[in-house]
């Protein structure tokens, strides 16, 4: 196997398998994300990503992207049952968002993740060149980095973690709990969304490892792990440049005729998943049609809600309630041809996606929990004339930087009712100071600037980062 000087391991790889329009079968880049963040710092010395790339069977070989090279990992069914349904995605998805769905604890499962874990970190020790740079990525893969510090001491080893780490009265909740940390401490360096996250996590290996911590660093027999916040963002040039394509602009003009030319309209757009609050800020939707205080057809609500990891039963059934609230609004508030509510749950191609955030007066984005939140700072980006409102829960990760957003707490429903008025409300003027200062703050801190600076403070010296752009 060809050896890289720069590895980022990732429970996916970044690609999709397509039909082309020839009908030959043809493997393609997901949009925006890490490859595209690392492509500027990569021109010239080609990375590779280790990841699974869906299916059961053996893994496939598969050709470079973008000058990144592709490792497959392979998962049987039951790697699939027990690792990613169920340690992944039904333990250690809704402890980290504040168990507002009850965590499952199943041995059976924590075996899988081991397994999987072990794995990837054999995939990574042999993807990666003698002192190498790993950058792990994720809650599916926490017991990587010590893993495969075992398996290569020579490598500079980072961690990231995209969703929030939860308070220490949580996480005490799971059974292997102190495997979990270790296996996190085997990176150099462990990066969160917010600086909230890196305090819990340095309470933690203070108290059930009894390690020395502060919030910056943590020591671990003779090494030093680095521990702190670096917010992923979005790439705002990219999208800024999409949502100005006059096929894009015109889309939106005929969406809003689509629409019936309301005088206001409301979009979410979601991942199906109990972690976004969905029912929540469906059920003051329906107090303010019921007060009078918003009027169809007036105003209305877009809520785009695409079904994932739609195998786990409880996001069967978020879906079951969603539709009966979205039904029960609709039968109430609705007439002919004039929904209260228009609910999509069809995926929308990129451009679509972008001219629905150009039509949106208000971007409602209320989760009851959120590490970042890319669909908050991809609509402040679309803005490109400054206007729209961002109503943004207190709870997403983006609040901690998007401070000029209606901010509210999805958990009180007068709140975000009134959030949401405000919102509507809000004259041109301030819409447009709020929403100037937002954009100006993602043109500096977009995903390239996030790259660099998590890989810098990886790469210490600086070596590794000058030969990868410089050869
Ligand atoms: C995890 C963390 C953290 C959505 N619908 C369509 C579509 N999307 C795209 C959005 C956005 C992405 O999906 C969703 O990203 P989020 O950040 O909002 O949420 P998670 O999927 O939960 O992501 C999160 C993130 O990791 C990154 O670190 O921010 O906190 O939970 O980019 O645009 N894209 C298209 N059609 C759709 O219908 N094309």
């Amino acid at each position: 196997m060809r050896q890289s000087p720069l590895v980022v391991v990732a429970n996916r790889l970044p690609i999709d398998d397509n039909l082309a329009p020839d009908g030959a079968f043809e493997w393609r880049r997901s949009p925006g994300g890490l490859v595209s963040a690392l492509h500027p710092l990569l021109r010239h010395t080609p990375a590779a990503w280790v990841g699974w790339a869906g299916g059961t069977g053996p893994a496939p070989h598969l050709p470079d992207v973008d000058g990144v090279r592709m490792h497959a990992v392979p998962l049987t069914g039951d790697d699939l049952r027990d690792h990613e349904e169920g340690f992944a995605n039904a333990t250690l998805w809704p402890l980290y968002h504040d168990a507002v769905e009850q965590p499952e604890y199943h041995r059976r499962w924590w075996e899988a993740y081991q397994r999987v874990n072990q794995r990837f970190a054999e995939a990574a020790a042999a993807a990666a060149e003698p002192d190498g740079l790993v950058w792990v990525q994720d809650y599916h893969l926490q017991l990587v980095p010590g893993l495969l510090r075992e398996l290569r001491p020579d490598l500079r080893i980072g961690f990231f973690l995209h969703v929030s780490f939860p308070p220490p009265e949580l996480f005490m909740q799971l059974p292997r709990r102190a495997e979990l940390l270790r296996g996190m401490l085997g990176a150099d360096l462990i990066g969160f969304q917010r600086a909230q996250a890196a305090h819990n996590f340095a309470q933690l290996a203070a108290q059930v490892l009894e390690l020395p911590a502060t919030d910056r660093r943590i020591g671990v027999g003779e090494r030093v792990v680095r521990i702190g916040a670096f917010p992923i963002s979005i790439d705002t040039a990219e999208m800024a440049a999409l949502a100005a394509r006059p096929d894009v602009t015109d889309r939106a003009r005929r969406l809003r005729q689509d629409l019936g030319s309301p005088e206001r309209v409301i979009l979410s757009v979601d991942r199906m998943d109990y972690t976004k609050g969905i029912e929540q800020r469906l059920k003051a939707y329906r107090e303010l049609l019921a007060s009078g205080d918003v009027k169809v057809p007036d105003t209305v609500l877009v809520q785009v809600a695409v079904p994932s990891r739609n195998r786990v039963a409880h996001h069967q059934i978020l879906r079951d309630r969603v539709e009966h609230q979205v039904g029960r609004i609709n039968g109430e508030f609705g007439r002919v041809g004039e929904p209260a509510i228009h609910y999509l749950t069809q995926p929308f191609d990129r451009a679509e996606l972008v001219a629905l955030y150009r039509v949106a007066d208000v971007m409602a984005v209320t989760p009851l929990r959120d590490g970042m939140n890319l669909v908050a700072k991809e609509y402040v980006a679309a803005r490109v004339d400054d206007t729209g409102a961002l109503l943004l829960s207190e709870f997403a990760g983006a609040a901690a930087e998007l401070e000029q957003a209606y901010l509210v707490n999805p958990h009180d429903l007068d709140g975000l009712k009134q959030g949401l008025l405000a919102a509507l409300r809000a004259t041109p003027e301030d819409v447009a100071a709020r929403m100037r200062a937002m954009r100006e703050h993602l043109r500096r801190n977009d995903i390239q600037a996030w790259a660099r600076s998590y890989l810098s403070a990886l790469d210490a010296s600086g070596s590794l980062l000058r030969r990868l752009t410089t050869t």
